[in-house]
């Protein structure tokens, strides 16, 4: 390993400066594997030492490099060892066959992926997302360098398991032994290393193991709310438990967008007041859409007034919301009579309603007693309101909730972290099989993504895949 870590320093992979990464800060150390395909020996040295390094009880029947700086360790790999090897396209076409993996394999084969280097383990999960949507089982990743900066905890959330043959405090050690580097850069880099260890796992207490999870077909059968089982039944009928968050710029996006990611999901949630060409047909159209892909309509307008008036905004205005949202949700700051003011005029029309139990944002008020406060309104209210926003009811002092109760929790991408103004995101393994959740929340995790249809389907084969396993428990 240290001849390794050594020839790659003398290649120039490994540089110390000052470094912009392509998060924006600033580090020490910078590695760029992608000259290694300019050293055959060395790219050998690394292909074989990382299958090699790997503990027999690994098992996998295909391989899969990250693109592209693994693609040429991948090959390798395959080659000197006679494994057979998959491609993840970076870019899908539009043409052809459009695959998202290229070569053959079957179901149910487990696939190792292999990655040059791991930050955060976004760029495994992107490469695990399509392959585990085709019905490859990925339970391992092999890395020549891991930057510790809590890629091992991010795919551990995402159930797989990192396998690393260097470490970068191990390589800067090494390094700083054989006089490569002095004692004062070594102290930098480590400091950096420290300072921006992303390491913050949740603290997660599981559901309890032994418990039994009644699965979505059973709950669709004790649900009161008509639209709360209807809801169960989309999902177990599609296979989905993804919402898209549709928080595009216009009506007409929306329209586009609800069509396109239409089969993937089994709710769409609106915010309408931020679509600027909205117009009195909007809802007519969208509840063709929804009909088209059997999905239902969440508008996320999260009401907080009196009963009387919350009944008022629901189905006046310029949106009446009433006449075509199958689902709204309230906040129960102003007490239980929102609810009753909006089950005055939902529950008539067959509406379902979600109370704000928790909030994804850093900061919010809505946990211990307040979240306990919405158990007890959503009990007493059980044939209207179908559910809660929660963000992690496996935690919740009150114990696991009445299960014809649904729980849908935004916050959600591929990789744990944030944006800049609060929103606080977790894995769909995590939100599903560890928190506790039914339902993953995605917007800019899908509408931002290159291909939103494609992207949709790996979250929905990922927060499928969460609940299946929890199911299995
Ligand atoms: P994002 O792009 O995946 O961060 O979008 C999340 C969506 O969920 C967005 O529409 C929010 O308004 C919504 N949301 C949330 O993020 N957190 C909450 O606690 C609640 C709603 Br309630």
């Amino acid at each position: 390993m240290e001849s390794l870590i050594l020839q790659l320093h003398e290649i120039g992979a490994v540089k110390f400066g000052n470094f912009k990464l392509k998060s924006g800060i600033f580090s020490p150390i910078y590695i760029d594997l992608r000259l290694i395909v300019s050293y055959p020996s060395l790219l050998q040295h690394i292909s074989q030492t990382l299958v090699s390094s790997l503990p027999p009880s690994v098992s996998y029947d295909v391989l899969c490099g990250v693109p592209y700086t693994a693609l040429p360790i991948a090959t390798v790999v395959s080659v000197s060892n006679g494994l057979p090897m998959l491609m993840r396209r970076k870019e899908i076409k539009d043409y052809g066959t459009s695959k998202a993996i290229e070569g053959t394999f079957q179901k149910d084969q487990t696939c190792l992926i292999i990655e040059d280097l791991v930050t955060s383990g976004a760029s495994v999960l992107e490469t695990a997302a399509p392959l585990r949507a085709a019905g490859l089982k990925v339970s391992d990743a092999v890395v020549l360098i891991d930057r510790e900066q809590g890629g091992r905890e991010n795919l551990a959330d995402n159930g797989i398991k990192l396998h690393s043959m260097i470490k970068l405090t191990e390589m800067v050690r090494v390094l700083k032994e054989k006089g490569r580097v002095d004692e004062e850069m070594e102290r930098t880099v480590l400091q950096f290393l420290e300072q921006n260890r992303n390491v913050s796992v949740p603290n997660v207490e599981k559901l309890g193991a032994k418990v039994r999870v009644p699965g979505f077909k059973e709950r669709a059968e004790m649900a009161k709310n008509p639209t709360g089982k209807k809801l169960f039944e989309v999902m177990v009928k599609k296979e989905t438990n993804l919402c898209l968050a549709a928080d595009v710029g216009t009506a007409a996006e929306l329209l586009d967008i609800a069509d396109k990611v239409g089969p993937e999901i089994c709710l769409l949630k609106t915010h309408v007041d931020i679509l600027p060409d909205f117009t009195s047909d909007f809802g007519a159209k969208l509840r063709a859409i929804a009909d088209k892909h059997n999905f239902l309509i969440f508008e996320d307008r999260k009401f907080a007034d009196i009963g009387n008036t919350v009944t008022m905004q629901y189905e006046g205005g310029i949106f009446h919301i009433l006449d075509w949202a199958d689902i709204v949700n309230a906040h129960i700051i102003s007490g239980p009579g929102i609810v009753d003011g909006l089950k005055l005029k939902g529950l008539p029309r067959g509406r379902g309603l979600l109370l704000l139990a928790e909030m994804s944002s850093a900061g919010n008020l809505a946990t211990g007693d307040y979240t306990a406060a919405a158990v007890k309104i959503a009990e007493d209210h059980s044939d209207f309101v179908i559910g809660f926003i929660s963000v992690n009811p496996a935690s919740w002092k009150c114990g696991p909730v009445n299960p014809a109760l649904i729980h849908a929790t935004p916050g959600v991408q591929m990789v744990k972290g944030g944006d800049a103004l609060g929103q606080q995101y977790n894995t769909p393994y995590s939100v599903i099989n560890e928190r506790g959740s039914d339902i993953v929340i995605v917007g800019r995790g899908i509408i931002k993504a290159e291909n939103p249809a494609e992207t949709a389907r790996e979250y929905r084969i990922q927060g499928w895949n969460a609940y299946l396993a929890k199911c299995s428990q």
